[in-house]
C-alpha cells in the first residue's frame, strides 16, 4: 500500500478552512499554537446576549426587488457556521463571538469627507431607512447560503459621509481587541480585519449595510452591530463588526490580500470560470442542503453590477 507520510508540522487540510490553511501551517512552523480551546464552547451552548437596544426596530419591511431562486438557509444552520477569524479559524465561533460587547458602539467616518465624525450605532439607525433583502452569500471556500438581511443601502452611508471629490475608495475596518478576540492574538495575521470597495461600488443598488438578519438585530457571529454585504463578491469582502469607514484616494489593501496577495485581490467578484489557486470555483455547496450547484458569474447579480466593470478588463476582477 502506498502511504503518504505527513511531516510532523503538517496538519490535515480538513482541520483548517481553505482561507486559513496556508497561514495555519505558517503558524505551526513558527511554533505558535492554535487558539485556546476555551474560546470554543459546546455547540449547543445558548448565544445569550443582553437585550439589544435596537430590537424594537425589527422586523423591517421587505424590499421585493431582491428576490431569491432558492430556499432561505435555516437560521440555526446559518448561525452556527460562520467565518469570523477574530474568534477562531473554525466555523464554530458563535459562542466565542458573544464576548464582543456591541454597546456602546461607535463608527468613525473619516478620511476624505466633508467632516470627519464618530457616530453611535443607535444614532446611525435613526437616520437611515431600514429594509429587508433576501441575498445570496458565496464564500470563496465554495459554499453558499441565502440570508434575509436587514439593513440600509450603502448609498445612504456615502451620502451621510459626503466624500470629497478626490475620494475614490472606501476602506472598512473592524474592531481591534485581542483581550476578547483570541484570534487577534495570532500575530501572524495582519489585524485588524480590513476590506473595501470603490465609491461607485458602494453606490450600487446592491451594496448593503447589514444591521439585522432573520427579522432581528444581527447576532454577534454575523458581525453585529454593523457589517457590509456585496452579494456579487466573495464573502470575505463582507467586513463584520465595523468600527471605522475611511474615504480615500488609495485602494485599500485587505486583510486577505496582505496575508496572501497571490490568492486574494481587491475586486474578488464571483466567477465560476476563474479557479482559486488551490480549488475550483465552478460549483458551491448549498449550506444546510448537502448538495452542490453551479456557481454563477457575479453570483447571479450581473444585471445589477456587470456594467461597472466595463473597460476594466486589464484588472484582476475575479479574486
Ligand atoms: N471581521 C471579520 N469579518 C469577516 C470575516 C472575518 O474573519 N472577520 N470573515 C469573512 C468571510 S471569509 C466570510 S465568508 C463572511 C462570513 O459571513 P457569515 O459568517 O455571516 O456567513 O464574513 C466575512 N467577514
Ligand atoms: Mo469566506
Amino acid at each position: 500500500m502506498h502511504v503518504i507520510a505527513r511531516k510532523g508540522w503538517e496538519i490535515p487540510e480538513s482541520l483548517a478552512t481553505p482561507e486559513s490553511v496556508f497561514l495555519n501551517r505558517r503558524a505551526l512552523l513558527t511554533g505558535a499554537g492554535a487558539i485556546g480551546a476555551g474560546a470554543m464552547l459546546a455547540p449547543g451552548a445558548a448565544f445569550a446576549q443582553k437585550a439589544d437596544p435596537s430590537a424594537h426596530l425589527y422586523p423591517v419591511p421587505r424590499n421585493e426587488n431582491f428576490k431569491l431562486d432558492r430556499a432561505l438557509t435555516p437560521e440555526d444552520v446559518n448561525a452556527r457556521y460562520n467565518n469570523f477569524y477574530e474568534f477562531g479559524t473554525t466555523k464554530n465561533i458563535a459562542a466565542a463571538a458573544q464576548r464582543l460587547q456591541i454597546r456602546p458602539w461607535t463608527i468613525k467616518i473619516d478620511g476624505l469627507v466633508e467632516k470627519e465624525r464618530e457616530i453611535g450605532i443607535d444614532d446611525l439607525l435613526k437616520v437611515v431607512q431600514l429594509e429587508e433583502r433576501l441575498y445570496r452569500m458565496r464564500c470563496v471556500e465554495a459554499w453558499s447560503m441565502t440570508v434575509p438581511w436587514s439593513g440600509f443601502a450603502m448609498k445612504q452611508l456615502v451620502d451621510l459621509a459626503k466624500p470629497a471629490s478626490g475620494a475614490k475608495f472606501i476602506r472598512i475596518e473592524t474592531f481591534m481587541d485581542p483581550k476578547i478576540a483570541p484570534g487577534q492574538r495570532q500575530v501572524w495575521y495582519p489585524w485588524p480585519y480590513v476590506d473595501g470597495c470603490t465609491i461607485e461600488e458602494a453606490r450600487n443598488d446592491l451594496a448593503f449595510m447589514v444591521t439585522g438578519a432573520y427579522g432581528k438585530p444581527l447576532g454577534n457571529q454575523f458581525g453585529a452591530p454593523l457589517r457590509v454585504h456585496m452579494p456579487w463578491k466573495y464573502g470575505f469582502k463582507a467586513v463584520k463588526s465595523i468600527r471605522r469607514i475611511t474615504f480615500t484616494n488609495e485602494r485599500p489593501v485587505s486583510f486577505w490580500e496582505k496575508a496572501q496577495a497571490s490568492e486574494y485581490g481587491f475586486w474578488a467578484n464571483v466567477n465560476p470560470a476563474i479557479a482559486h489557486p488551490r480549488w475550483s470555483q465552478a460549483t458551491e455547496e448549498v449550506l444546510g442542503e448537502g448538495r452542490r450547484v453551479p456557481t454563477l458569474i457575479w453570483n447571479g447579480y450581473g444585471e445589477f453590477v456587470a456594467d461597472m466593470y466595463k473597460g476594466m478588463e486589464g484588472e484582476k476582477l475575479f479574486i
